[in-house]
């Protein structure tokens, strides 16, 4: 079966919780969309998370890789169109807070997701589930990761769909932040599972065997 690379990360700032990493660890070993999912939980570090992506996607050769990661003042699911090549933010959880750094010293200003973002999006909307496209995934660890893969993957001219989905808070944590808008734990996770579905007509990959 086809590996799909899901990746959650985890919690950082004020944010106790980070549904993405309790959404990757239910859906991990499960089958999906005819794939087989392979979760990982990636360390809110400038210095490591990057690192530890590439390395997974080397180790599992994926079809395709999801990243997800949370936006709490968000209130829909937003498949990222692009990554900047950019680090600016206030402070990881080792505490690095970069500022207007590039995330590799002369590469491209920008790469697209390589994932079908619009075919996700419109096919959460047909499922009730609120989405758009988002144009910005900041200028912190989540940016940094989406934009370091995508690099790493043209550097080793490998045609892997990969991307990142922001999601927004749950109703749990809203408890905590009145002024954001919660979303059900299960409506995110089902979205996730939608944007995966979507996934399964694309080209055939290298690593796919059981299809001609
Ligand atoms: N969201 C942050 C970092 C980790 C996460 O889940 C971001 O949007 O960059």
């Amino acid at each position: 079966m086809k590996p799909l690379l899901l990746t959650g990360i985890e919690p950082f700032l004020e944010h106790r919780h980070n549904p993405t990493e309790q959404i990757v660890m239910e859906l991990d070993e499960e089958t999906i969309g005819g794939f087989e999912i392979i979760s990982r939980v990636l360390p809110v570090d400038y210095e490591r998370a990057a690192e530890m992506l590439i390395e997974y996607v080397e180790q599992c050769e994926p079809f395709a890789v999801i990243m997800l990661g949370l936006a709490a003042n968000r209130t829909k699911i937003t498949p990222e169109r692009i990554a900047i090549n950019v680090n600016d933010s206030v402070e990881d959880n080792a505490g690095h807070a970069p500022e207007d750094q590039p995330i590799v010293e002369g590469g491209p200003a920008a790469y697209f997701s390589t994932l079908p973002v619009k075919k996700m999006t419109d096919a959460l909307v047909q499922n009730g589930i609120p989405a758009e496209i988002s144009n910005t995934a900041g200028t912190y660890l989540c940016n940094n990761v989406m934009y370091s893969v995508l690099y790493a993957l043209e550097q080793r001219n490998l045609s892997i769909p990969a991307g990142f989905v922001h999601v927004p808070p749950t109703f749990e944590m809203t408890l905590h932040h009145s002024a954001h808008t919660g979303f059900p734990f299960t409506s995110i996770r089902d979205a996730i599972k939608i944007m995966i579905h979507t996934l399964s007509d694309l080209e055939g990959h290298a690593h796919d065997h059981s299809k001609s």
